[in-house]
């Protein structure tokens, strides 16, 4: 053993046990092994005997600490292993490394051969076997190798000397494990090293409780795929929605999803439910909070659901819980009675105590009371008497009974009722009132008339009351001023009357005569007579039918009418109806040819679209057209890119799309609708047209060039390469385009990155109009309920909910553009489904910010997604807020994730060119770059933008790329030989 070693573990001793028994790691990591609290031996394997060694060191508090130190930096041709015990992965997939050690400058060793390493190896096997072959037998290649480690810090002698150490710390991660556990080996090849402390871990998402559900402990998944998790709801709580979560690869949970409910009896306090104390009850579950017994109830005991009424008072079945228990009202007034020969008006006053409830009814009981030998008896009335409304459950305290016998005592009973009468034991109590009729001739029931004459027909008094002796039939005409009287007899209960005049009405009575005198008259009836013979309708079913045919004439002129007054209506109310921020496709016919009239004409109003083709775009001959490759495919054909050349103009750099040819005549109006929409927009954000070609096949719609092709595959193309302003600037030009789109009233209804363009300037254009685009050609949309196909990620939730597209919908799209611009591409929502996504709005779920995302700009992003649309702002306000902010730019210094660490450089780590192409996705110059002869990484140090030109890497954006890392990789090794300057 090397005498430098003496004196790194004096400082071990000091200056990295600080903490000792007190390390606390993030709750979402799970320490596998730490060598740290390690209590005895650490057991780990060496070979050969003279290169590791285990070195127990005491810390401050005198607690014995292992380190494993090697040091043989004076013999050359060292390969010192070390490999600890089986580590079990316990279910892990991805398992992390952590290493903190320290590292001697070579430079700082007097004498020491150029052999000096400072650098080390870190391997792994995978095993189900906690007996591992000798390490003597040890085969490199059973072993995959992690890193090559090198130290951002190594120490000098100058460093022991001042007490300074400089402990480095690297963390790798091994994924995709399946067996029981691995082994780690530490590889030296002559450095100067201690090991001061190994911890492996893995990741899980913690336990939480979140919407009263738990979720249990997680271990992350071995890829960035999220883990779906579902939760199970705490004790008495139910589910009202199933509750899911999902754990995300960096131990994080995101998207809550659904949500559990208090069951009935218990209530949400602190995130758990608690019961409902005594005194007090929560009847459903979907109820927030337990309150107090309504009136007249109470609850001796916790977790009432509902409360018990007091003696005396009830519930109805259908009486909610919350409400009041209530009683059987108390008796009615007693009723005043009118009565005429056959029948009985009564009415009486409402119980002076409803019972606490509103709805009383009334019931009546009718019996026929007769005395015989000075004793009055009295039997149900059954049906013989007739109830007007009706008997039972009268609404009003009144009722009419009808169809009695003349000169009959009834006894009548009327009782109050109300929802809980029936669940009461004891005795109704009942109003009764004697009421006895008078004689008369009841009512008419037939008659016949005819010009001059009315035949009436009527039952004559019951037979108990003596013998008829005649019929007075007395009758007058209706309409007349001194309404004289004429009375006629008859012993017949039939009569007709002559001499009338046509068509005027007479009012008739009719009254017997017995030995007892006359008796009252029954009703008036007034009858009219006809004003033609033939008119003269005997039957009254007759009557009845005409009378209904000329109301059901009435009836159908006045549905008729109303069905005109409705329709236009209806026609009015949609046109009234039309919200200035409904769909603003105005459907009106004609050019745009007023100037300043910016309002979109939508093609559809053309009876002919050849038409608003003509109208909006400009026809351009093929042979101005010269196309040069293909640059992808779109809904209807290719998309080339190509030359245009104008007559007297200079040719300019187009895109041409074609109409496949076989296509319908319906499909070549869609494809053409694109280009009648592009044409009237003018605007240095909106894709230009050219023009199209429609008299050669095939037909063309030919717009201006842009270099950087879509939005979303540029940014990913780019991933962190710009800067935010840069950033704010491509989006500061979509919200310029779409303010002009919607003050043209044009409503987009696909806004997403993949639907922007982008121009060699980085200017970036809103393209995609075609009418059928956002049912067939956007492969995001997705079939709704309703059957319409949308791109749920980018809509927002009333346009998919009923249709609502409006400015303010694509406002929402605009936020979600936002969120794919500042995450360079990445997809809104991630993996999830669309039913999901649809979910978690609905449930008030939002994007985070994405990494490095400004406060302000996420906080702009959550205004573009406001529930209710009227709360979004409008494309003005968010240009206003992006101008301002590129005028501050130190408003977009607070970022919204602030804690998540600097990811280390891509390079970072890397030992060969091949490694280093791949850290920075650019491993398609692999060839390139070894054919040429860049073979080490030093070599590629001195690159130049003209060197790669040879090299063929020709696409300016891998250049920068590749001259940035380069740029990197400059620093790193400054960095380095600067810390050997110091020593
Ligand atoms: O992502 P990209 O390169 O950009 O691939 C698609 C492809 O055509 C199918 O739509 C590209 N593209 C469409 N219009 C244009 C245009 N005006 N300039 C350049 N590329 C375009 C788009």
């Amino acid at each position: 053993m090397a005498l430098y070693w003496i004196y790194p573990s004096i400082f071990i001793l000091y200056a990295f046990r600080p903490c000792q028994g007190l390390r606390n790691y993030p709750d979402n990591e799970v320490t596998l092994l730490d060598s740290v609290s390690a209590l005895g031996d650490l057991g780990w394997e060496a070979y050969p005997a003279e290169g590791w060694e285990e070195i127990s060191v005491m810390d401050e508090r005198n607690t014995p600490m292992r380190t494993y130190q090697v040091c043989n930096v004076m013999e050359a041709s060292q390969n010192n292993w070390l490999r600890t015990g089986l580590i079990p992965r316990h279910g892990a997939q991805r398992i992390y490394v952590e290493i903190k050690f320290t590292l001697r400058d070579c430079n700082s060793l007097p004498g020491v051969p150029g052999t000096c390493k400072e650098t080390f190896n870190v391997y792994y096997h995978e095993s189900n076997s906690d007996t591992p072959p000798p390490l003597r037998h040890l085969r490199e290649s059973q072993y995959i190798k992690i890193d090559t480690i090198a130290a951002d810090e190594s120490f000098t002698q100058t460093d022991v000397g001042d007490r300074v150490m400089k402990l480095n710390t690297e963390v790798r991660d091994i994924g995709g494990l399946t067996k029981r556990g691995v082994y780690l080996a530490f590889q030296d090849l002559g450095a100067c090293i201690a090991l001061v402390s190994v911890r492996v871990f893995y990741k899980r998402c913690p336990l939480a409780v979140l919407n009263l559900a738990r979720f249990a402990d997680t271990v992350t998944g071995g890829d960035s795929a999220l883990v779906e998790v579902r939760g199970t709801c705490l004790e008495d709580a139910e589910e009202l929605e199933p509750t899911r979560m999902f754990c995300s690869a960096d131990g994080g949970w995101l998207v809550p999803i659904g949500r559990c409910v208090c069951r009935p009896g218990f209530e949400e306090v602190d995130g758990r439910c608690q019961p409902c104390r005594s005194g007090f009850y929560k009847a459903s579950a979907m109820d927030a909070y337990c309150v107090k017994c309504p009136p007249h109830s109470y609850s001796h005991q916790d977790k009432a659901s509902e409360c018990v009424c007091e003696r005396g008072f009830y519930r109805a079945e259908t009486d909610p819980r919350s409400m009041a228990c209530t009683r059987p009202p108390s008796a009615p007034g007693t009723p005043i009675s009118t009565s005429n020969e056959t029948a009985v008006t009564l009415e009486w006053s409402p119980p002076r105590d409803s019972g606490g409830r509103g709805d009383v009814t009334y019931s009546v009981h009718c019996r026929k009371c007769s005395s015989e030998s000075g004793v009055e008896r009295c039997t149900p009335c059954g049906g013989s008497a007739h109830f007007s409304p009706r008997q039972f459950g009268l609404p009003l305290p009144r009722v009419l009974v009808t169809e009695l016998l003349t000169r009959t005592t009834y006894s009548f009973s009327v009782e109050a009722l109300n929802g809980v009468s029936h669940l009461s034991p004891s005795p109704r109590t009942l109003t009764t009132v004697n009421v006895t009729t008078s004689q008369a001739v009841s009512v008419v029931l037939k008659e016949r008339r005819s010009k001059d004459s009315i035949t009436l027909a009527w039952h004559g008094p019951d037979s108990s009351e003596g013998n008829v002796l005649e019929y007075e039939v007395t009758y007058y005409e209706k309409n007349q001023q001194d309404q004289n009287y004429t009375v006629l007899k008859t012993k017949a209960n039939v009569m007709t009357v002559d001499g009338l005049k046509p068509g005027t009405t007479y009012v008739f009575r009719v009254r017997a005569r017995t030995e007892g005198g006359h008796g009252n008259y029954g009703g008036e009836i007034e009858l009219e007579t006809s004003h033609e013979d033939m008119l003269a309708v005997g039957d009254p079913n007759q009557f009845t039918i005409l009378l209904a045919s000329v109301a059901g004439g009435i009836v159908l002129l006045v549905l008729l009418v109303a069905c005109f007054v409705v329709s236009g209506r209806h026609c009015g109310y949609i046109k009234a109806k039309q919200d200035p921020e409904e769909e603003k496709m105005q459907f009106q016919h004609g050019r745009v040819s007023l100037p300043g009239s910016r309002t979109y004409i939508h093609p559809h109003t053309y009876e002919d679209p050849n038409q608003a083709v003509r109208d909006f775009a400009q026809e351009i001959d093929v042979s101005n057209i010269r196309i040069e490759r293909v640059i992808g495919a779109g809904e209807f054909g290719e998309v080339c890119s190509g030359r245009l050349r104008l007559p007297s103009k200079r040719e300019i750099h187009v895109a041409i799309k074609s109409l496949k040819a076989g296509y319908t005549e319906q499909q070549r109006r869609d494809f053409l609708s694109e280009a009648s929409i592009m044409g009237q927009f003018e605007h240095p954000n909106i894709i230009r047209l050219e023009g199209v070609v429609t008299r050669c096949k095939p037909v063309m719609i030919i717009t201006e060039y842009m270099e950087n092709g879509s939005l979303d595959t540029f940014l990913k193309k780019h991933d962190g390469q710009f800067t935010v302003l840069q950033l704010l600037g491509m989006l500061r030009g979509i919200s310029a385009g779409m303010q002009y789109l919607s003050e043209m009233n044009y409503v987009h209804r696909d806004l997403a990155a993949r639907n922007i363009l982008v121009n060699s300037n980085l200017v970036s254009k809103v393209s995609d109009f075609g009418l059928s685009r956002v049912l067939e050609d956007d492969p995001d949309a997705a079939y709704t309920t309703r059957g319409g196909k949308i791109p749920i990620r980018w809509t927002a939730p009333e346009a998919i909910a009923y249709r609502k597209f409006t400015s303010a919908s694509d406002i929402w799209s605009y936020g979600i553009v936002m969120w794919e611009v500042i995450s360079y591409g990445e997809r809104p929502y991630w993996e999830m489904s669309n039913q999901d996504v649809i979910k978690a709005i609905d449930e008030g779920y939002r994007l985070p910010a994405p990494m490095d995302c400004p406060v302000v700009m996420h906080q702009l992003m959550l205004d573009c997604w406001e529930k209710n649309r009227s709360d979004r702002p409008k494309f003005g306000q968010i240009m206003a807020t992006l101008d301002r902010l590129i005028r501050s730019p130190s408003c977009l210094k607070p970022l919204a994730n602030s804690s998540w660490e600097e990811p280390p450089s891509p390079e970072a780590g890397v030992s060969t060119v091949e490694d280093w192409l791949e850290s920075i996705k650019m491993s398609q110059y692999k060839e390139q770059f070894s054919g040429a002869g860049y073979v080490t990484l030093d070599s590629v140090l001195y690159v130049s933008a003209s060197d790669l030109g040879k090299l063929g890497v020709s696409l300016a954006g891998h250049q920068k790329k590749i001259l940035t890392s380069i740029q990197s990789l400059q620093d790193q090794q400054h960095q380095q030989q600067q810390t050997h300057v110091q020593v």
